[in-house]
């Protein structure tokens, strides 16, 4: 089952429930949070009886979709894939041993990526840092998390990042990751998946310039070195987040080193378990 958020024509925020092409409007019941129906116990079970109501329904085509981030913070793992920590130990000389000791070490890394208002949803454009010379797309999983740190649902997501300010030095890494449209997410969030099934799905990037193919890359879920209970453990640990939090899982795909994003490049990322997030690109 695949939930998301949208917007009517006259501006109102919706929450929806995605069934084939349509969306069922949630909100006419009420539920205008996806981070409130996450709190819920036996959320399938409500879904399922939600779903057999004569609610409002929108083709998926004709709504625009938001980010299905409304009150959750977003935060981010790192080097949680090897691939991911070999580029990063070759884009940097003196930090080399910092990414190579968090792979391996009890405490993953976790740090803070954006405030859901600032979340860019499916369609809509990623941004690349004016001065950065090196910027690429971080295609990863996304769990989403309620305030009991229980694992609600899976998204896709674009952790932006730019290499060349994070080789530089690791201190500047926040810059290299948080700014204006630096996080995408969606375009839908898939509940009722187990751990054991997400680990299945596969991740599948491809960026195109002028229609032109210029970037293609794969990875799978099961790469990820460390359990999402692990992860979200260590988020959760001496931090509270009433409305929940979503966590990006890091990558597994990373461009050769001679690429770099440009404006106007098309951005798509499918995880075959849930959908396929697409995003323009532009400066900011
Ligand atoms: O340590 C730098 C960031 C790592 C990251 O974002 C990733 O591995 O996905
Ligand atoms: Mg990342």
């Amino acid at each position: 089952m695949n939930l998301c958020r949208f917007q009517t024509p006259d501006e109102h925020e919706h929450v929806g429930l995605v069934i084939e092409n349509q969306v069922l409007d949630l909100s006419a019941e009420g539920i205008d949070r996806l981070s409130s129906l996450f709190e819920l116990e036996g959320l399938i079970s409500v879904l399922n009886g939600l779903a057999n109501q004569n609610l409002p329904k929108h083709p998926l085509e004709q709504v625009k979709r938001l980010a299905p981030v409304d009150r959750q913070e977003v935060w981010a793992a790192g080097v949680t894939y090897m691939r991911s920590k070999k580029a990063r130990m070759e884009e940097s000389d003196f930090s080399a041993t910092a990414y190579d000791r968090v792979y391996e070490a009890p405490r993953p890394e976790l740090f803070f990526k954006a405030m859901p208002d600032k979340v860019v949803a499916t369609t809509d454009a990623v941004g690349i840092w004016q001065d950065a010379k090196w910027n690429v797309p971080e295609p990863e999983l996304v769990l989403i998390l309620n305030s009991r740190g229980h694992i609600s649902g899976y998204s896709i997501g674009n952790d932006m990042s730019s290499r060349d300010i994070e080789g530089e030095n690791l201190l500047y890494l926040p810059q290299a990751k948080i700014y204006d449209r630096s996080c995408a997410m969606g375009p839908f969030i898939r509940v009722g998946a187990t751990e054991a099934e997400a680990r299945t799905w596969a991740i599948h990037i491809e960026i195109s310039r002028q229609d032109k193919k210029v970037f293609q890359g794969d990875t799978a879920v099961i790469q990820i070195k460390r359990s999402f209970e692990e992860l979200a453990g260590y988020l959760f640990r001496s931090q509270s987040f009433p409305h929940g939090a979503a966590l990006l899982t890091g990558t597994g795909i990373v461009p050769p080193n001679d690429f770099t994003l440009q404006v106007g490049d098309r951005i798509q990322i499918e995880i075959s378990g849930i959908g396929k997030l697409e995003n323009s690109v532009r400066e900011v």
